[in-house]
């Protein structure tokens, strides 16, 4: 569609560049902006006559659609669109984020996250419009009156709906993650600002093809698909194993994150981001190729949402080194210093650096743990001492007449097991 976009700030200098490219991420096309810096208009957001001034070039443009970088209230978006002509409708960024999401939506649960979000979009408005008809004497509006109320119920118990079947979901995914520690793999989840390059880092990483049949399918998956610049190109989760220093590693890929984000579009994608959550290590990806006040402002947004739930160590991982000079790159350290002490610099579209931070991940991994067990020689030793090549490295190994006497390191619920089994043997050969 052709589209305006419009921007309040209440000081500063107003940038449409985030909000024109969520637009075209959408398939639209941006005709022309209005900008303004003033407190924001309760009834339209922009002043009066900036409103007019808009609406006259949404007719010299022949634009379809107005699009908002502000967040829009029930009766800002119904004033706004009483003063343009008619047929055009009016959004608010969260709106569009949704039509976004909602387009990408390629996988049950992607689908249920976006319908989600859409109905908590919705809740308060369907609210707003019963409260306004409750107030009219009128009965025409006590009749709409009585269809919202049936409205908000409906949407209240689609929403319980919802969250019960991404609460399943999310189990099995617990369920599924233990199950991968437990076969001795370290999980990485890769976060950050959308278009940071964390699809593309993965690509780089890991090779290999290995996910679970009942992982969310997703064109990244295809190892030969392209990144394009587009925000939000990915929403489900993808993983792909990898080895670094003999440690098998599962990384997985999530949704971009992007600021002013409100709660319950993020509450809306947990069942996603509990992936990020719930890892042993997480790579903070960001494009170091930016201003340095965005890439300090993004840096904050990313801290802001993983602060809610993270539990992981974090590796700040400052990507596309190859479009900024070592100066650029040294000033943008020393401005995030605070916020991120320590980050690795990278090139994923190059491999620049990558070495580095295949050593950094396995520092930054929970170590491994060396352990020494003696068993008897029974029917199932050898299958205990081939479970150990593939879960653990096995540092020596010697057989003599009582028995195998096993050296190994690897992650303590590994070692847990082995103890089991080795406690198991004992048992057979007592008796
Ligand atoms: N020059 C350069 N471009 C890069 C680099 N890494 C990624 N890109 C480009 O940046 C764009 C975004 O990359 P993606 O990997 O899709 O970003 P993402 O973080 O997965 O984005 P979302 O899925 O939207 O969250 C693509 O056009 C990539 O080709 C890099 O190291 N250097
Ligand atoms: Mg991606």
């Amino acid at each position: 569609m052709r589209v305006i976009v419009a921007k309040r700030v209440d000081e500063g200098v107003p940038d449409t560049g985030e909000i024109c490219r969520l637009a075209a991420a959408a398939g639209h096309e941006v005709v022309d902006e209005v900008t303004q810096v003033r407190p924001g208009d309760p009834a339209l957001e922009l002043g009066a006559g900036k409103v007019d001034e808009l609406a006259q070039l949404v007719i010299q443009h022949n634009a379809e659609l107005v699009i908002f970088d502000n967040r829009l209230g029930p009766y800002q978006t119904y004033n706004l669109g009483n003063k343009l002509p008619k047929g055009v409708a009016v959004i608010d960024r969260f709106r569009l984020i949704l039509d976004i999401f909602g387009q990408r939506a390629n996988t049950r649960r992607a689908q249920l996250q976006v319908e989600l979000a859409e109905l908590r979009y919705e809740l308060p408005r369907a609210e707003a419009k019963t409260s306004l008809a409750k107030r009219e004497e009128h009965p025409g509006f006590m009749g709409l009156g009585e269809y919202d109320e049936s409205r908000k119920r409906d949407i209240k118990e689609r929403i319980s709906r919802i969250q019960e079947e991404l609460t399943t979901m999310e189990v099995r995914d617990a369920k599924r993650r233990e199950r991968r520690r437990d076969s001795g793999f370290d999980l990485v989840a890769l976060a950050g600002y959308t278009n940071a390059g964390k699809s593309t880092l993965l690509r780089r990483l890991a090779s290999e093809l290995s996910i679970d049949q009942n992982e969310d399918l997703h064109p990244d998956l295809d190892p030969v698909a392209a990144s394009s610049d587009r925000l939000f190109e990915t929403l489900g989760t993808t993983t792909r194993s990898t080895t670094i220093d003999d440690r098998d590693i599962l990384i997985t890929d999530t949704v971009g994150f992007i600021a002013d984000l409100p709660p319950w579009i993020i509450e809306s994608f947990n069942s996603t981001l509990e992936a990020v959550y719930q890892a042993d290590l997480v790579l903070l990806v960001i494009d170091v190729s930016e201003p340095v006040t965005t890439v300090r402002e993004k840096l904050v947004t990313c801290h802001d949402i993983l602060s809610a739930r993270n539990q992981a160590p974090i590796i700040t991982v400052l990507n596309k080194t190859d479009r900024v000079t070592d100066a650029e790159l040294t000033e943008v350290k020393s401005a995030i210093d605070a916020l991120a002490p320590n980050p690795v610099h990278i090139s994923a579209v190059s491999g620049d650096g990558i070495d580095d931070l295949r050593s950094r991940i396995t520092s930054a991994l929970p170590p491994w743990l060396g352990e020494r067990l003696v068993v008897p020689h029974t029917d199932n030793t050898m299958s205990l001492v081939s479970w150990l090549h593939d879960n653990a490295r096995i540092t020596d190994i010697s057989y003599d007449d009582s028995g195998v006497m096993i050296e190994f390191e690897s992650r303590p619920a590994i070692i847990e097991r082995a103890r089991d089994r080795a406690e198991g043997l004992v048992l057979e050969a007592g008796s």
